[in-house]
């Protein structure tokens, strides 16, 4: 594997999740594959979960992690070609990429959705970039419409939690007072895809997600209808996808916040949310803290998804 952008580069998921499974077992197995190898990440935007987990998981394969927040002590970067920068951006992407790929190994990339223009973001120009001009294996650490570390944390721990074998796994959106990209949805909509659970997805009408992302998944805009006998409940907001609203919020009403009881029509479903979540928008206190709440554990498998994937990059070096 020498890139990590979407489900299509783990290959078999049974394999990546016996992999996990392994890692979990003994973090510490392969400290000699990283020795003397750095990893750099790029953090273009915020982060609590992906930086700490990704840097643990890189310490565990006895890597040097080197982190750069673009925004904070970094030069402005230009991204787009052509510009005339006379503007507030002191660099281009086009000399940052490769100067910073000659000081790593790998590089882990984070970049949001501008949520202004969706061809642009949905080209993923900022991470194909990292691909085409680092000269390094490349992993998203969230890019423009896809999360798929994320998207791989929540399969191992969907994995560690089902009872039976083809659980009903529902997606919802809930509300959220700022516009957020759809990365995390459409990729954990992806990676869901690609295995055999009973998945569906409720939102309000409007926030449609991209076609190629939703695939075969039922598509039931009755919140209580798609809740009904779930095993897993996995909450997120996202912003408009389709024209003309692309990245805009069409609605924060609370009527969609995951409460007790809409999660009473469930199977005694799990409650589950990427974080960080905003408490009595996405989900009520009551649920967040309950014992079905498995959002700490699945936050913990963060170290194990990226520990996979960052032990098949050096292994590809
Ligand atoms: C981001 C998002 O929704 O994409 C990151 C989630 C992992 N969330 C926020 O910006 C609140
Ligand atoms: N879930 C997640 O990626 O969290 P952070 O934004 O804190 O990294």
């Amino acid at each position: 594997m020498n890139k990590f952008t979407c489900v299509g580069d783990i290959g078999s998921l049974d394999m990546a999740i016996r992999e996990a499974m392994e890692i979990k077992k003994d973090r510490f197995a392969f400290t000699e594959l990283g020795k003397n190898k750095t990893l750099l990440m790029i953090f273009f935007n915020s982060s609590l979960r992906t930086r700490l987990s990704t840097q643990k998981a890189a310490m565990n394969l006895g890597m040097n992690v080197m982190v750069l927040d673009v925004n904070q002590g970094a030069w402005k970067l230009e991204t787009e070609r052509g510009v005339i920068m006379d503007g507030d951006k002191a660099e281009h992407l086009l000399e940052a990429i490769p100067v910073m790929g000659s000081y790593c190994d790998i590089i882990g990339v984070r970049s949001f959705a501008g949520l202004k223009n969706k061809k642009e973001d949905y080209e993923e120009m900022v991470i194909e970039q990292f691909i085409k001009y680092s000269g390094r294996p490349v992993f998203s650490m969230e890019a423009a419409t896809r999360h798929p570390l994320q998207s791989f944390a929540d399969l191992i721990t969907i994995e560690e939690f089902k009872t039976k074998p083809r659980p009903k796994v529902v997606m919802t959106w809930a509300p959220h007072p700022k516009a957020l990209p759809q990365a995390v949805p459409n990729s954990f909509a992806e990676w869901m895809n690609a295995t055999d659970y009973d998945f569906v997805i409720t939102h309000p009408r409007g926030y449609e997600l991209d076609p190629k992302f939703v695939g075969n998944a039922v598509v039931e805009y009755d919140q209580r209808k798609a809740f009904e006998g779930a095993d897993f409940i996995y909450a997120k907001n996202w912003s408009a996808y389709t024209d003309p609203n692309y990245g805009a919020v069409l609605s924060t009403d609370r009527d969609w916040t995951v409460d007790s009881d809409k999660m009473a029509l469930t199977d005694n479903a799990f409650f589950m949310h990427c974080l960080p979540v905003r408490r009595n928008m996405i989900v009520t206190d009551d649920v967040i803290e309950s014992e079905r709440s498995i959002v700490i554990p699945e936050a913990a498998n963060r170290e194990i998804s990226a520990q996979v994937v960052i032990k098949r990059l050096l292994e590809s070096l």
